[in-house]
């Protein structure tokens, strides 16, 4: 892990630094309409950077909620507040308002900046807060759109150096209670993933584009779509809707090099994969979740390339266990990235034997710090930080996944958390009771399914199953809608109450 100045801008090493190395002309974001070179970014960021600090009144160490799909616009925009030396929250798009709220609330949101199609809820949000955030929309066409205010702006700002372990962003993740994390990252452990993990396992040079699905909400994507490429010099087409499709024209005709996706979506590329060229493709990044055996072989023999699975977490910003060009074997998720150590712990926390199974542990450069939570005390333990997931060790220190310790569903990439939906659920008026698991499902690898007690008088069946759907959908966001509904007369409890959970993952 390379050591970094006390003082620093991770969103001027990143772009000025790569301008430095390879020069402003190469290209550097791809969007649906944009090519932008690493030039244009910087004049883009800057002009921004300019709009939120002279006309916006944005202070260092503000906090700045950022929403939209990916797309080099979103980019510039979270490059902007970092350089300006705030904080960037960036939330999933398909966020509620009363999802918004909760976040804005935690985080004391001050700005917002929202790609102008998505304006509705984040408006209806700030009306139930009594200090709504001052809120800036882009890729719209009034006047006072930032697309129109940026280019009335000058392109030159000089970047506000902070300390290295200052926060400059917040990535939330939903935890098994619904109430969401907020975990603060630093300006050095946005350098230090992609001197980690991104230089040692990806090694990827300035000619690599990548590509991939994961929104930068989630820190997968914001990893794998923009820090690691803008450190590298290298490329980047972010697509506002990744479908398997688009992941795979990105490659065939677009040129991308480094595809980052969850095993889901490689099993849904797979179904197509014979129509396109795919022979530019260089490193596939597998995580989110479980990366089966049968899908990596899969793909070597559709593509011949050796997909790196690996694990990481909002709280770690990254991956911290992955395979690599040298350690890969199919169904494990390999080895600590350089920089990190692994162990399988008991619940003392002391090491299981190899073969055994306990819960993973890790400690490295980078580590969880939530926002105001008591949580923190569970995650981290003498130092170690505790990831919830089960993993067993091998002879030769390879880690294979077991399952996740708590009951969190992990779906096509997206952790859900059971009781939000069952919140949801509850406030239908015909539920009398609900449990919601994960269900094993061979695209998505779970789904969430929810056990339904109906109240008397209405009647259970497709009409239910699609309102209850239905009821979800309005109220959370809808990924988070189950996709099965299974009715029950009552669900199974211990004698003393107690919902016993395990029966229901259990069932067909
Ligand atoms: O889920 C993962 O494995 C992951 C990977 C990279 C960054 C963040 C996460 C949660």
């Amino acid at each position: 892990v390379p050591r970094y100045p006390d003082r620093l801008n991770c969103a001027e090493e990143l772009l000025d630094g790569s301008i430095a190395a390879h020069g402003a002309d190469r290209p550097c974001l791809f969007g649906d309409d944009e090519a932008w070179t690493y030039g244009e970014l910087r004049d883009r960021v800057g002009r921004i950077a300019n709009v939120l600090v002279g006309e916006r009144g944005l202070r260092p160490g503000q906090r700045v909620l950022l929403r939209g799909p990916n797309s080099p616009w979103l980019a510039a925009c979270w490059l902007a507040v970092i350089r300006a030396g705030g904080v960037a929250v960036t939330v999933l798009p398909v966020l509620r308002a009363g999802e918004l709220a909760t976040v804005m609330t935690a985080a004391r949101v001050t700005h917002a900046i929202c790609d102008a199609r998505f304006l509705d809820d984040l408006a209806a949000a700030g009306d139930t807060l009594p200090a709504a955030p001052d809120v800036l929309a882009y890729g719209g066409d009034g006047p006072d759109d930032l697309t129109s205010l940026a280019a009335g702006s000058p392109a030159g700002f000089a970047a506000v150096r902070v300390a290295a372990d200052d926060a400059c962003m917040i990535a939330y993740t939903s935890g098994t209670t619904g109430r969401p994390k907020g975990c603060v990252h630093f300006h050095r452990d946005l350098l230090t993933i992609a001197d980690t993990y991104s230089a040692h396992v990806l090694a990827p040079v300035p000619d690599d584009v990548f590509t991939g699905s994961p929104p930068f909400a989630f820190t997968f994507g914001l990893g794998g779509l923009l820090v690691f490429p803008l450190r590298a010099g290298a490329a980047s087409i972010l697509l506002e809707r990744p479908r398997p499709e688009a992941l795979l024209d990105a490659v065939s005709r677009r040129g991308a090099t480094i595809v980052f996706t969850a095993p889901t979506a490689y099993r849904a590329m797979l179904a197509r994969v014979g129509e396109y060229d795919l022979s530019g493709l260089r490193r596939c990044v597998s995580a989110g979740e479980h990366l089966p055996a049968a899908t990596w072989q899969a793909w070597y023999d559709a593509t011949g390339v050796r997909m790196l699975d690996g694990i990481g977490a909002t709280e770690m910003l990254h991956i911290f266990v992955s395979a690599s060009d040298a350690h890969t074997r199919p169904g494990s998720t390999g080895l600590p990235v350089p920089g990190f150590t692994a162990a399988v712990l008991d619940d003392h926390g002391n090491p299981v034997p190899d073969g055994e199974p306990g819960h993973l542990a890790v400690r490295g450069p980078v580590g969880c710090r939530y926002l105001d939570d008591d949580r923190q005390r569970e995650y981290v333990r003498h130092g170690w930080n505790y990831t919830g997931d089960t993993y067993v060790r091998d002879g030769d220190g390879h880690l294979w996944y077991r399952a996740r310790s708590d009951d969190m569903i992990i779906s096509a990439g997206y952790n859900i958390s059971p009781s939000e939906v069952e919140e949801a659920l509850l406030s239908a008026p015909e539920v009398e009771e609900t449990a919601v698991v994960g269900a094993d499902d061979p695209e998505r690898g779970r789904i969430v399914r929810a056990y339904v007690v109906l109240r008397d008088g209405a009647t259970p069946g497709d009409a239910s199953a699609q309102r209850l759907k239905d009821h979800v959908r309005a109220r959370i966001s809808p990924y988070k809608t189950p996709r099965s509904v299974v009715f029950l007369a009552a669900l199974p409890r211990t004698a003393t109450g107690k919902l016993q959970r395990f029966k229901l993952r259990e069932a067909p």
